[in-house]
């Protein structure tokens, strides 16, 4: 197996709000919270697929920032990548449209107060430190 497929997911913020999403499938994440995001498709960058994932699940507007270091192993042949991304001027507010039932915009002192799904809770430390300068 020499495939990887990368999984895009968004760290969305409102000025130093982070956007956390909760699982409503499959049974086994639902109810786990995740920077939102999905599957890279042929032929598209990472960065446009996460602005159409967050388009499709979201029904937001979006632009993708910059990439967040390192990269978080999901079951073969997917690894989870992070982004920064931003809202643009015209987008209207997130909804829960697809594949999650919450969001929650969470401030920084409550970044850790939702059960994210493993792979993210290495995402969040990474952008933590990323946020931080370094
Ligand atoms: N996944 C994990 N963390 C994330 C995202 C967006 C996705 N932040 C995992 C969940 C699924 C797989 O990646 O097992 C594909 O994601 P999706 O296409 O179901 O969103
Ligand atoms: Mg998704």
């Amino acid at each position: 197996m020499t495939e990887r497929i990368v999984v895009v997911a968004a760290a969305l913020h409102d000025g130093d709000r982070l956007l956390a999403a909760r699982r409503s499938a499959p049974p086994e994440l639902a109810g786990r919270w995740e920077l939102p995001g999905g599957k890279v498709e042929q032929g598209e960058s990472p960065e446009q697929a996460l602005v159409r994932e967050l388009r499709e699940e979201l029904g937001v507007a979006t632009q993708a920032l910059e990439r967040i270091p390192g990269e978080w192993p999901l079951r073969s042949p997917y690894v989870l990548c992070a982004w920064t991304a931003r809202l643009l001027p015209h987008s209207p507010p997130p909804e829960p449209l697809q594949d999650h039932d919450a969001l929650r915009w969470l401030t920084p002192d409550e970044l850790w107060d939702v059960d994210w799904l493993d792979q993210d809770v290495e995402a969040v430390r990474a952008l933590e430190t990323f946020r931080s300068g370094g």
